[in-house]
Formats: structure tokens, sequence, C-alpha cells
């Protein structure tokens, strides 16, 4: 299961109450303790997760409350703060303030309150003041801070292999990573982004695209997203196709009717197949092609090609 989006109410910690209490016996005044303070929620990035599955059954996120004051003035202790860890390519967006939080700390992790704990009430020593020696009443603890978040988690990765269905994408990245990923003669046999890992540069394999993908068609835009955030494409083209430069133009219109900014983005061709077709074929094939950029045929069979491309993606 791959959870890529999750709803989660983040509640700090409540402020322990104050104690009312005085002094026993011949030692008057007032003497309960303040409540301490509740906990904080903090978010952390970390390179470790990829997914949001720690969110599939959890919808409410705490942290500890305050614990009330003592007599004798002694304080309550503060609540424990709840520090959540996030995969880095994540994006909080407040529902109420729609505030957006990016997660996007590669280097350092860094802890970020999103949710302050409530403040402790004051205890009746502490409110004890010239004009009211011996208040009755302590203070109630304030609440912590409530916070509807909508996490959306967009995959960070040094390459992207896109393009339509059943083109070699997964073949692909099994060959380039130790990434054993399903492949299979028919389209969709991906269904949810894979990531595999070659000489520390990520490579995403997300699944096919097809024409009105950005309208939801296919598995559509639950994945387009994630090509978002992809430094370099690698768009996979099947020499087999009687039409290569439809296909391209096929992925790209989505791309950029999902985002006009991934016209931006780099790219390299990938002439996949490559064994299929023969030379001719796939010189006439990369001639048309080459007006969109650099061209390289590939097969997964062939050693040398696979090469190649390592190198360039040095
Ligand atoms: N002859 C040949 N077949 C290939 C090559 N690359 C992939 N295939 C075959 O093409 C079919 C589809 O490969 P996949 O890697 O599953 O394709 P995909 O693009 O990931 O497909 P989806 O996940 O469905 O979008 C499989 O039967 C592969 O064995 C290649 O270089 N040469
Ligand atoms: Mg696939």
């Amino acid at each position: 299961m791959f959870i890529d989006e999750a709803d989660v109410t983040f509640v700090a910690g409540h402020g322990g109450a104050g104690k009312a209490s005085f002094y026993p016996g011949y030692k008057s005044g007032p003497d309960g303790g303040d409540g301490g303070n509740g906990g904080n929620i903090y978010i952390c990035a970390t390179s470790d997760l990829t997914t949001l599955n720690q969110f599939s059954s959890v919808k409410i996120k705490k942290a500890e409350d305050g614990y009330p004051g003592q007599r004798y003035r002694k304080s309550g202790k503060n609540g424990n703060n709840a520090t959540i860890l996030l995969p880095i390519g994540c994006e909080l967006i407040d529902q109420d303030t729609n505030e957006i939080i990016e997660v996007n700390n590669t280097t350092h992790p860094i802890l970020l309150c999103i949710c302050k704990g409530g403040q402790g009430g004051r205890g009746t020593y502490a409110l004890a003041n010239p004009s009211n020696t011996t208040p009755i009443h302590a203070e109630p603890g304030q609440p912590g801070q409530k916070r509807r978040i909508h996490i959306e988690l967009k995959l960070i990765a040094d390459y992207g292999l896109i393009g339509l269905p059943n083109v070699g994408k997964s073949s692909l990245l099994n060959q380039l990573t130790a990434a054993k990923v399903r492949v299979a003669q028919y389209p969709f046999t991906t269904v949810e982004p894979n990531l595999g890992v070659m000489n520390g540069k990520i490579i995403a394999d997300i699944p096919g695209l097809l024409e009105g993908a950005s309208k939801g068609k296919g598995l559509g835009i639950k994945f387009l997203k994630h090509i978002e955030k992809v430094h370099i494409l690698l768009h996979c083209i099947s020499a087999e196709s009687d039409d290569v430069v439809a296909d391209y133009q096929i992925v790209r219109n989505e791309l950029h009717s999902f985002n006009p900014m991934m016209d931006q983005k780099e790219e390299i061709i990938v002439l996949t197949k490559s064994d299929t077709v023969s030379d001719t074929v796939i010189k006439e094939k990369s001639s048309i092609l080459s007006k969109f950029g650099e061209i390289l045929p590939l097969s997964i069979h062939d050693f040398e090609k696979l090469q190649k491309l390592k190198e360039v993606l040095q």
C-alpha cells in the first residue's frame, strides 16, 4: 500500500490545572503549585520514510497533557512533546488557515513546532498578591493548539521514469537499480510508484500515463504530482510504436495540463525496446524525435546501451 495523502488532526497537550490549596495548620497562606505546560507537537524531516503509511489508521496525533499542580508549591510536570517523523517531500496544508508548510530539509533534520502546548494554570501560591493574599481558586490549564492538517507526499527523486503504459519503465528500473518490480506484457502493471537507487541517485518509476491523465483518466492525477519533484525526467517511448511523436506529445500534454511548470523540467528521451525493430527503424524514429531533445535508444537486453544510460545518469 502506498499512502501519499492523509488528513490528520494534531492536538498539543492541554496545560495542567493550577492547584487550589493552603498550607495546613499554623503556616497559613496559599500553597497551590502551578500546572505543567502541555507538550508541543514537532515535525521532523527524515529520508528514511517514503510513504505516509503511519497514518493509515491513525487520524489523531496528540502530545501529552501537562500534569496538575500540587500542594506545597509543587509544580506539575510538563507534558512530553510528540515528534512526528515525515518523509522529505511532504507538504502540510492547514485546513483552516490554508497555511502551507514544506518538509524539504534534505541535510539536517530540524524540529519544527506545528502545535504549541497549552500553558499550565497558576496555582493559588502564584496567584497571591498584596490585594488578594488568599486566592480561593486556581487557574485551569489552557488547551493545546489543535490543527487539522492535510499531508501530501510528493516523492523526491533524481530521475523519474515516465511514459505511456507498457513501454518498459519498470523493466528499466530493475536494470538500473536493485529494484525487483513486477513487469508484464500489459498496461498498468505498475499501480504505485516504485523507487530504486543507482549509485546514490534515486530513480522513481511512475505508473503509466494516458491521454486525459491530468483529468483523472487511468491512474491519472494521483501520480502526476510525484513527477513535480523529480529533477530529471526519463521519458520512455517504445520503439515498437507506430507513432512515436504522438506518444511523446500525449505524455507532454498531460504534464503541461497538470502544471505548466513541468515544461521547464529537464528531460532525456529514451527509445525503449530497441531490440524489437531494425537499426534503420531506430535511426528513423530517433531522428523524428530528435526535435524534442536528445534521444537514447535502449534495450534491456543490450548491455552496452544500458551502460551508456548509466553513464549519462551519473
Ligand atoms: N523486447 C523487449 N521487451 C521489453 C523491453 N523492456 C521491457 N520489455 C517488455 O515490455 C513489457 C512491459 O514492460 P514493463 O517494464 O512492465 O512496462 P511499464 O512501462 O513499466 O508498464 P506499466 O507499469 O504497465 O506502465 C514486459 O513484457 C517487458 O518484458 C526491452 O527492452 N525489449
Ligand atoms: Mg511498470
